[in-house]
């Protein structure tokens, strides 16, 4: 492609109506997590701004992030960014390969230098010159750097790219890293984490760029804060259980059966800070504690080493006593332990806020 194209153009070269394409800019707006008082500004983004190239690296991971956002919900929101983006480069979705593919990575890297969005997904294999991780017949930790040093911004997709994933786990044979720690923090960077992370929420950082130029604004660990502002606990459908005492203790038994709370096996909701309890997968469908399993901490560094999975939360220790001996019946004692919980969770956001207003100078907004 040479010149870049307006979403809007993209509409008039397809002859799509101006109606399809409000309707796609409202679609938008939702998924960038922002209120649709902000739609004028996406349709004038959407009108005027030319949209970037971007290059899509696959490192060491199981393409789990490609297929979540492959299977976006309605309406398609995956082929409504590929239909906006001009995706010049990707392992998995490109049908192309070989040496004319490897010379178009080039070819794109020089004309748009400086312009492209990089999006990573999967860890960076270091260990013995990183030849445990190999992508046109070059180390992945060699392309990384060459591609990301002329990159606009780069986006981190998924665990491993967020924090190694599952190939960093003890001991980490392959001396596998996030991206961050190869690239550093010389670009603007933003971190999409989860294993995989939810399709919405990697089309609504890669449109908010797209559309206008700048990243969502961030936490304190870089994440987008419209879509990592919550914990799983603070959204989950089961926290009235929680609140009222009434814990499954096995994966079978019937407080399971009838949907009571996971966190006595091992629930890591309370911990850990995404969107699933909102979004869900496949157009709200479920996600895992809707399945019957806890929250596994996905969204969380390192998170494979949290052994085991189903061991109860350490972390809330001064109400673990109350959490064993509260039921449905034992008003006085849930009293107490919500009253803690909540005061504990004021406690945490305090932290939080707090964190996120000292990083406030090193964000990028
Ligand atoms: Fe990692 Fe993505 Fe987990 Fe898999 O590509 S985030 S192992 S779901 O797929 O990188
Ligand atoms: Fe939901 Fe887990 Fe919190 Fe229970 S502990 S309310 S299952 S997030
Ligand atoms: Fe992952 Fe927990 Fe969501 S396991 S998918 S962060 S509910």
């Amino acid at each position: 492609m040479d010149k870049l194209e307006t979403m809007w153009d993209v509409c008039l070269r397809k002859n799509i109506k101006r109606r399809s394409f409000l309707k796609s800019c409202a679609a938008l707006t939702s998924i960038m997590g922002l209120n649709m008082d902000m739609l004028s500004k996406v349709v004038a983004a959407a009108e005027k701004n030319p949209l970037p190239v971007v290059i899509w690296l696959h490192g060491h991971e199981c393409t789990g992030c490609d297929e979540s956002f492959l299977r976006s919900a309605t309406p398609l929101t995956s082929d409504l960014v590929l239909n906006s983006i001009a995706l010049e480069y990707s392992h998995a979705l490109s049908a192309a390969a070989g040496e004319p593919f490897e010379e178009h990575l080039h070819q794109t890297m020089q004309q748009y230098a400086g312009k492209y969005i990089l999006a990573v997904e999967g860890a960076v294999a270091t260990a013995e010159n990183g030849i445990y991780c190999m992508t046109g017949g070059k180390p992945f930790v060699s392309v990384l750097k060459e591609v990301a040093k002329n990159a606009a911004v780069i986006i981190e997709y998924g665990a491993c790219a967020t924090s190694g994933g599952i190939q960093a786990a003890k001991p980490n044979p392959t001396g596998s890293v996030s991206v961050r720690e190869i690239v550093g923090n010389s670009k603007p960077i933003v971190k999409v984490p989860g294993c995989p992370p939810i399709p919405e929420v990697m089309t609504g950082v890669v449109m908010h760029y797209a559309l206008f130029g700048k990243l969502p604004p961030l936490d304190n660990e870089g994440r987008p804060k419209q879509f990592y502002g919550n914990r799983i606990h603070d959204t989950c459908y089961r926290r009235p259980f929680f609140d009222t005492g009434m814990f499954a203790e096995n994966f079978d038994d019937a407080g399971s059966k009838a949907g009571w709370c996971l966190y006595k096996l091992g629930c890591r909701g309370p911990v850990t800070y995404n969107s699933c309890g909102n979004l869900r997968w496949w157009n709200g469908l479920s996600y895992p504690i809707q399945s019957g399993h806890g929250c596994i901490g996905c969204s969380n560094d390192h998170f494979w080493d949290e052994d085991p999975f189903y061991k109860r939360l350490p972390e809330y220790g001064p109400i673990l006593g109350d959490v064993d001996k509260i039921g449905a019946a034992a008003v006085g004692l849930t009293t107490a332990g919500v009253a803690l919980h909540g005061a504990m969770s004021v406690v945490q956001k305090k932290k939080r806020q707090a964190a996120e207003e000292k990083s406030d100078g090193k964000k990028v907004e």
